[in-house]
Order: structure tokens, then C-alpha cells, then sequence
């Protein structure tokens, strides 16, 4: 960014563009990166959002508390639609769009933006449609696993926005620390899907042959997408 605002005084000076529009100048570039930030900051809130409302689904479907348990489900997939729609909304919407039409189509942070809207996207179409036809006691083992991929989530999320934070350089000798924080929190998000994946519970579910049903399929697939989230956002918070 600096060297940028360097370059924008030197071709004011050569060629006499006046102090008004080099000032414009200026802020079309900082309100770019700001735009995708607050992009980026939708996009992690609204998979906090799925996090959320799919704890919420899963409890209230162990049916163990029923007279709170439909408000609970209302509750928890009223969430998860909210974050789809903020997806969508954040992916295809005027902001996203006039930015590709100025240009930026194959800017990395563009291209990287699209691509988490796409894993969360996918994410929300597993959480959404979870088979739930297994025993309650199988369900809720698999449940804790889901508790698991989804607070990584949370954490990979909330790591994202530190780095995002930081890398507007507001605050000295902070920015460094809030980015360092941020990066350790995806990893520690990285580190915990790894620990569910080599659980003794997930490999216990497979020797007793529940490798081929829905909700293992399922989860598997939660893991695999779940990584790739990771994989996006630790590419956009180097
Ligand atoms: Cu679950």
C-alpha cells in the first residue's frame, strides 16, 4: 500500500494531476481493500452463524428435552438460513460485483473471497441436510464430533478476522500481535480437526461398521470441507 501511495505522488508530480484527485486516488485504493475486508468480515461471521445454529439443531434432535427442544430447532435452523443468505447476499451482491466489473475479477483476495463463499456454501448444504436416522446413542456420538469441526470453525473464523484486523495497520505495535494471534488461532483450528479426524471415537464408529452409513458419510465429507475453509483462509492471512 505504501509503495503504491509512493508511486501515486511521483506520476502527480510528473504529470501536475492536482492535490484533490490524488487525494481520491488514494481512497478509491484504500476503500477497495476496505470493501473486501468488510466482505471477508460478513463471510466469517455468517459461518459463525451455521456454527451456531447447527449446535443448536443437533441438541434439540436428541429430543431429550422436548418442551424446549422445537424452539431450539426453530431457533438453530433460523440461523443457519440467515448465514446462507448472508453468503449469498455477500458473494453475488453489488459490492462483489463492482468490484469485478473495475477489474479486479482475478485479484487474489477476489479469487479467494469467491472461494470460501463456495466451502461455506457447501458446509451449510451438509449441516443443513444431516441424516439423523441412526440411534440417538450413535447420533449423539457423531453429534460430538460435529461439536468439534464446528468450533474450529469458530476458531478459524475468528483467527481470520484478527489477521484482517491487523493488516489495516490501526493500531502500532498491535497490528503484529492482533496478526500473529490470528494465524495461531487457525492453526489451533487446523490442529483440531486433525485430533477429531484420529479420534478414538471416529475410528471406534468405523470397526463397528458404521463407515457406510449417511451420518459417517456426512461427517467425512464435514472434515473434508471444513479443511478447505481452513485451506482459503490461512492462503488470505499470510
Ligand atoms: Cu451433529
Amino acid at each position: 500500500m505504501k509503495r503504491f501511495m509512493i508511486l501515486v505522488l511521483m506520476l502527480g508530480m510528473v504529470f501536475g494531476v492536482s492535490s484533490q484527485s490524488l487525494a481520491d486516488m488514494a481512497s478509491d485504493a484504500q476503500g477497495t481493500a476496505l470493501k473486501i475486508h468488510q466482505v471477508r468480515t460478513l463471510m466469517d461471521h455468517s459461518l459463525g452463524m451455521v456454527t451456531e445454529g447447527s449446535g443448536l439443531v443437533m441438541v434439540a434432535r436428541t429430543k431429550l428435552a422436548p418442551p424446549i427442544d422445537r424452539f431450539t430447532e426453530e431457533k438453530g435452523m433460523k440461523l443457519i438460513r440467515s448465514g446462507k443468505e448472508m453468503v449469498q447476499k455477500t458473494l453475488s451482491g453489488e459490492e462483489m460485483m463492482s468490484m469485478s466489473e473495475a477489474g479486479m475479477k482475478d485479484d487474489p483476495m477476489m479469487v479467494g473471497t469467491k472461494d470460501l463463499g463456495k466451502s461455506i456454501l457447501k458446509y451449510i448444504d451438509i449441516v443443513e441436510n444431516l441424516d439423523m436416522s441412526g440411534s440417538v446413542q450413535n447420533r449423539i456420538k457423531i453429534h460430538n464430533t460435529h461439536v468439534m469441526i464446528n468450533h474450529a470453525m469458530d476458531t478459524a473464523a475468528e483467527g481470520a478476522n484478527l489477521v484482517l484486523l491487523g493488516s489495516m495497520k490501526l493500531a502500532g505495535s498491535l497490528d503484529k500481535y492482533t496478526i500473529d494471534n490470528g494465524r495461531m488461532m487457525l492453526r489451533d483450528a487446523r490442529a483440531t480437526l486433525v485430533d477429531v479426524a484420529g479420534s478414538e471415537t471416529m475410528m471406534e464408529m468405523d470397526k463397528m461398521g458404521m463407515g457406510d452409513d449417511p451420518m459417517m458419510t456426512q461427517t467425512k465429507d464435514l472434515l473434508e470441507t471444513a479443511h478447505k475453509i481452513i485451506d482459503v483462509l490461512e492462503k488470505m492471512s499470510m
